[in-house]
């Protein structure tokens, strides 16, 4: 990573009034919980037809719930790590701050981040495969039988958002607007491979957010955003945050009030 990019971070961050992070599955590898594209991700073991389509669920429910109940389990035993926590910390940094993810773990909540927009649904909660309505949240771990029933008799099915199903209308809505109203957007852990959630970032620059990426290796969203911070984001985030918070209190109290 270059010190360059790094201090150019800093100073945005420093700036910044709103903040939005968008994260994706990076951001809790080193919580030891899989990611779906990297090698040996989740992609590499399941046919993700099988286990992440409406189609696959109606085919064979009980391997699906399989795949999500051992998914429940590895998240159950593991914990936020320093990544997850310092996006907690910045909720008392700035003016606005939004937390957007991609992923289903609950591990930003569990670091202590308020109000977390899941653009693809929760672990921890699931619904009537037949619609009568029944929503189950929290679902607890374990699930009582596998696949699990609803009360109405039908099956129960994760609350998650599979390919081809549309994002939960109002956290997409919240997402968009919190991003493009955003100063700063870190775009952290993420591939950039799924849509509609990769345009979060793209459609936060085009309204005027500088838009920091934080991953290890280039994405696809790379070439559309303003910098990119190449490390783990364990490491780099909590660097970034104290950076930032030393430069802010550097700052004369004229320009603090804004
Ligand atoms: C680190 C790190 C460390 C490692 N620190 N970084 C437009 C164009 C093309 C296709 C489409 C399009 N619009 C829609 C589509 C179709 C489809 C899609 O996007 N397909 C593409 C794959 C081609 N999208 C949909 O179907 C969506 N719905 C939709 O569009 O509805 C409208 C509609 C409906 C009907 C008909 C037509 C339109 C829904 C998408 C739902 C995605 N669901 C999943 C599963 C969720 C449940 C579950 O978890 O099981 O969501 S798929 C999976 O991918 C999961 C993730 O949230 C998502 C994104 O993955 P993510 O987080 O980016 O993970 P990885 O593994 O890809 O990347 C990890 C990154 O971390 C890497 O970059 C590493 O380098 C990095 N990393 N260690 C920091 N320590
Ligand atoms: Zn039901």
């Amino acid at each position: 990573m270059s010190d360059l990019g790094f201090e150019k971070a800093a100073k945005a961050l420093a700036h910044a009034r709103r903040v939005a992070v968008f994260s994706g599955a990076g951001i809790s590898a080193e919580s030891g919980i899989p990611t779906f594209r990297s090698a040996g991700g989740l992609w590499e073991n399941f046919q993700l037809e099988d286990v992440a389509t409406p189609e696959g669920f109606h085919r064979n429910p009980a391997l699906v719930w399989e795949f999500y109940e051992a998914r429940r389990k590895a998240v159950h035993h593991a914990s936020p790590n320093p990544g997850h926590f310092a996006i907690a910390r910045m909720a008392g940094l700035f003016e606005e701050m939004t937390t957007i993810t991609q992923n289903v773990d609950g591990l930003h909540q569990r670091a202590g981040s308020p109000a977390v927009l899941e653009l693809h649904g929760s672990l921890w909660s699931a619904r009537c495969a037949q619609d009568c309505g029944a929503v189950v949240d929290p679902f607890p771990f374990p699930a009582a039988s596998c696949p699990p029933r609803c009360k109405c008799g039908a099956l129960l099915r994760p609350g998650v958002v599979w390919f081809g199903e549309m994002l939960p209308e109002r956290i997409w809505h919240d997402a968009m607007n919190a991003s493009a109203q955003s100063d700063v957007v870190l775009v952290v852990g993420t591939s950039g491979a799924v849509w509609p959630a990769a345009g979060i970032p793209i459609a936060a620059r085009r309204e005027g957010a500088f838009v920091i990426e934080v991953n290890p290796e280039e994405s696809e969203l790379t070439s559309n955003l303003d910098l990119s911070l190449r490390g783990l984001s364990g490491e780099i985030l909590p660097r970034l945050l104290d950076a930032a918070t030393e430069l802010r209190a550097l700052r004369p109290a004229t320009e603090k009030r804004g």
